[in-house]
């Protein structure tokens, strides 16, 4: 079985979504795997600020997952971008790009994080431009942590207030977006994250492929299950089911 989270945006502020990822992960068994799309963290400061932000614990609740068989892989989210090679190994995590194809017996499925898909959103797509250049991250992670951390919250800031001014429809996923990158890689289902809609999509692009959203674990976890017989969404008090 394969299953995919995204968008928790664990924190110390909130050890209710901690303790739910802690159960939820009870229920994934060895030789299964786990792929998380991003924002796994509120934000990320680096990988020698996992103490500072508060996140050993969910450090070693990852590695206890990895040591139990269960194969973890990870996609970052416009979050946790800066999550590095050292706390992947630390964790027994696979980090995999943005626009990862996963194969399920014969069919291809896209797995990304979502926010590139956000075209619209002019001011996002300048930020995330510049965020995920080499460049950029060497000059911010050669800061001090404070100093960082200073820079995050002016960040969440700005994109807290930057949100309340913007039309829902800006801040979803180009309907274009998508079809070009469903047709790009040539598979039949996307799954991404970071809105925060979970739904089933269908797309015409001009064949008939699927989008599927993972929605955020407030106030109830959301998760996908997949296998060679169809795909599971759960988001609040909903499951829905596509049959393959
Ligand atoms: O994250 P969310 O869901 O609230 O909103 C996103 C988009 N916002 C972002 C910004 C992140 O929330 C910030 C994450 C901090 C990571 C920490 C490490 C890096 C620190 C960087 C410091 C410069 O991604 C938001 C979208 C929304 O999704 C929906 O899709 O609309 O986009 C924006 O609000 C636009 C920009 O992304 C935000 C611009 C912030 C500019 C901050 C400049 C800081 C000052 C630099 C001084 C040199
Ligand atoms: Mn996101």
């Amino acid at each position: 079985m394969i299953h995919l989270i995204s968008d928790l945006h664990l924190s110390p502020e909130h050890p209710e979504v901690f303790h739910q990822f802690d159960s939820y992960l009870w229920g994934l068994n060895a030789g299964e795997d786990l792929y998380i799309l991003g924002d796994l963290f509120e934000y990320w400061l680096g990988d020698d600020a996992v103490g500072f932000l508060g996140h050993g614990e969910a450090q070693r609740l990852l590695r206890s997952l990895s040591d139990r068989g269960v194969r973890i892989f990870f996609l970052s989210g416009n979050r946790d971008f800066l999550l590095g090679e050292k706390f992947a190994d630390e964790c027994g995590i696979q980090l995999i790009a943005d626009e990862h194809i996963l194969k399920v017996g014969q069919r291809k499925v896209l797995l990304m994080h979502g926010d590139s898909l956000c075209t619209d959103d002019l001011a996002h797509q300048k930020f995330r431009a510049m965020v995920r250049s080499p460049g950029w991250q060497k000059t911010f992670l050669d800061k001090s942590i404070a100093e960082r951390d200073g820079l995050a919250k002016l960040a969440r800031y700005r994109s807290e207030d930057g949100k309340a001014q913007k039309s829902m429809e800006i801040m979803d996923v180009n309907p274009q977006a998508v079809r070009e990158a469903i047709a790009h890689h040539d598979v039949e289902m996307l799954i991404h994250g970071h809105t925060h809609r979970p739904a089933i999509h269908q797309v015409e692009c001009p064949g008939s492929a699927y989008r599927l959203v993972l929605g955020d674990w407030t106030p109830e976890p959301s998760w996908i299950r997949l296998n060679e017989e169809g795909v599971v969404l759960a988001f609040s008090d909903t499951v829905q089911r596509l049959d393959f």
